[in-house]
């Protein structure tokens, strides 16, 4: 038999789990998860591999109304992921009811020719999730409908079989022990970034940034990361220090957990925060952090 491989799209409004099913897909927490929206800011990618195929998907920004140039940039990542894709599925939160966010991703979904499958995701948390459904089925010509269970894993081998045998003949383009395409510098910042989410709230979570400016291996068990957390305002600075520095402190201690967990020995976790004033509004801050924005 031929080898098989291909690219899909998860596309979808913040917070119905894009990430989730994408960590269960591949088996490894590839992309950062929290219970806030627009968490995750970059396209991300996953990959399976079969004896016999690829499936690779792509994780994106959540779509919704940008107020920031971060968020146009956000929009933007979605909107070019699913141009050069075999297969995308817009996934959908079934514990909500559609809102003009999951129009807009149908929309996108509609203007690529590749065919659109519904995930219906959360159906662990509804008692009638045909019921849940139904909205969602007006909002494209979907080629298939799955309801899973991101979470505990519901429905979710059936929804990857079925990707896998609609796979086009095709090279391996990535070698068989690779999950993510995302360099370690940036999941690092991401599991920084996962854990300053969890613990802030308002504005702040949506305005932190997270550069790893060190990483080595300062002895066989142990490696050192310096890493600085950039914030909007000087405000922001001190929420995130905290008082007595005991927020920094707390990030600092969950993320090294994380941390040592992913490099399977010891880290020193060194964090800095450092105000960079209006950076999500900011070209040059956005470029530097690789937040790529659309052209004009
Ligand atoms: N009950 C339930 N919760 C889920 C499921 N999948 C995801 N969640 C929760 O939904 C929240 C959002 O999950 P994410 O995977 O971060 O969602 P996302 O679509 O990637 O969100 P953005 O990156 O912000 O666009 C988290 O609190 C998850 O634990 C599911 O199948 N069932
Ligand atoms: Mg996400």
């Amino acid at each position: 038999m031929e080898y098989k491989s291909g690219f899909v799209a998860l596309v979808g409004r913040p917070n119905v789990g894009k990430s989730t099913l994408l960590n269960e897909v591949v088996g490894s927490k590839v992309a950062m998860v929290t219970q806030k929206p627009q968490t995750t800011r970059n396209g991300i990618r996953g990959i399976l591999h079969t004896d016999r195929a690829e499936l690779v998907l792509v994780d994106t920004p959540g779509m919704h109304r940008p107020r920031t140039r971060l968020g146009r940039t956000m929009v933007h990542t979605a909107q070019r992921a699913v141009s050069d894709v075999e297969l995308v599925w817009q996934v959908v939160d079934l514990t909500r009811s559609p809102n003009e966010e999951d129009g807009w991703t149908a929309e996108l979904a509609r203007r690529t020719p590749a065919p659109i499958w519904l995930v219906a995701n959360k159906q662990d948390a509804v008692s009638d999730w045909r019921t849940a459904l139904a909205p969602y089925r007006a909002l494209a010509a979907y080629q298939a409908v799955y309801p899973v269970s991101a979470k505990n894993g519901d429905g979710v081998p059936e929804l990857v079989e079925a990707a896998l045998a609609r796979l086009p003949v095709g090279p391996q383009f990535f070698p068989d022990d690779m999950v993510t395409d995302q360099a370690e510098d940036f999941y690092v910042g991401e599991v920084v970034r996962e854990h300053v989410m969890l613990e802030t709230h308002q504005e702040v979570p949506y305005q932190v940034a997270v550069q790893v400016d060190e990483k080595i291996r300062r002895q066989p068990d142990l490696t050192y990361i310096r890493a600085t957390l950039l914030v909007e305002r000087d405000s922001q600075r001190g929420i995130l220090i905290g008082e007595r520095g005991r927020m920094l402190r707390t990030i600092g201690s969950e993320a090294r957990t994380a941390l040592e967990e992913y490099f399977g020995h010891r880290v020193f976790l060194d964090l800095w925060v450092k105000a960079a004033e209006d950076w999500t509004d900011r070209a040059e801050w956005l470029n530097r952090l690789g937040y790529r924005e659309p052209k004009r």
